[in-house]
């Protein structure tokens, strides 16, 4: 039995700051990724020390037993924790990104764990049957789903490229899509007359403040730079925070006029409300 060591303590405050971090952005996410790594090697550091320790340390002779002692089982080797593992993190990352990399990374977990769940079944038979005969067996073992993981690792290397809008090449043709006329370019003459620019790119506005004139409609033309599948949006907000205006967000890609009514003088918030983030909160001053 190793010692006591707190760094798996240090690294959940480093994992914790970490999530934080990814909750508030900006320099917080650098913090975060800081004291995740930092802890990380300290674990490390530690773990070297116990190796090297070991190496040193006086050999007793190893004892190899032909499989288990008498008495004790060991289930088969198992892929499963290892997809499951895989699977989850492939869901976070769905999480952050969206769009059909999210629907992958679901399906491809929810694939695993019914795996796993037949494997759990067919161990727990094995189980109640030992009861009977005295005899605990193991299930058959399980072929490895190359194929399957091999499809999998294709169709998320090909979403997440298509979705950082590395895949398919765009042609200057454009089209492709299905969608013709759809999909008009972004920039260009699409901007309304007097509308106020404002460009969503990596989770963040490209402005922090907006002026407009006092008691009369005003426009927001809002172009979202991000990959398709990240929708965003401008909402005000009043400086205690509740909603004002809003309209349905706009995909990656796409460019969409927030036509607002007018609002009395004073001092508002615009902010994407799918992502209600420091980068995506800007003020919107109305005189
Ligand atoms: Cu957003």
């Amino acid at each position: 039995m190793p010692g006591g060591s707190p760094a798996p303590i240090l690294v959940a405050f480093g994992a914790g700051a970490l999530f934080l971090g990814l909750v508030v952005g900006g320099i917080g996410l650098w913090i975060g990724v800081t004291l995740m790594v930092v802890t990380l090697l300290v674990w490390m550091r530690e773990a070297l020390r116990d190796y090297e320790h070991l190496e040193s340390g006086q050999r007793l002779p190893a004892v190899i037993h032909e499989g288990p002692p008498p008495g004790v089982h060991m289930p088969g080797p198992s892929i499963r924790p290892l997809l499951g593992a895989l699977g989850t993190a492939m869901l976070f990352g769905g999480l952050v990104v969206g769009g059909w990399f999210l629907v992958l990374a679901i399906v491809f977990l929810v694939y695993t764990l019914i795996g796993w769940l037949v494997d759990a079944t067919a161990e727990y038979r094995k189980t109640v049957e030992a009861d009977r005969t005295g005899h605990l067996e193991n299930i058959p073992p399980r072929l490895l789903p190359v194929r399957t993981i091999q499809v999998f690792a294709v169709l998320f290397v090909l979403v997440g490229l298509n979705q950082l809008g590395v895949f398919p090449p765009t042609t200057a043709t454009g089209g492709g899509s299905g969608a013709p006329g759809a999909s008009a370019a972004p920039s260009g003459g699409g901007i309304p007359a007097g509308a106020l620019p404002v460009v969503a790119k990596g989770f963040a506005f490209d402005t922090k403040s907006l002026e407009v004139a006092a008691a009369k409609p005003f426009v927001i033309y809002l172009e979202n730079q991000d990959p398709p599948g990240t929708p965003h949006d401008v909402e005000i907000r009043s400086p205690t925070g509740s909603k004002l205006q809003g309209q349905p967000p706009v995909d990656g890609g796409a460019s969409k006029a927030y036509e607002f009514t007018a609002l009395e003088a004073g001092t508002y918030t615009f902010i994407c409300s799918i992502h209600p983030i420091d980068a995506m909160t800007g003020t919107l001053t109305v005189k």
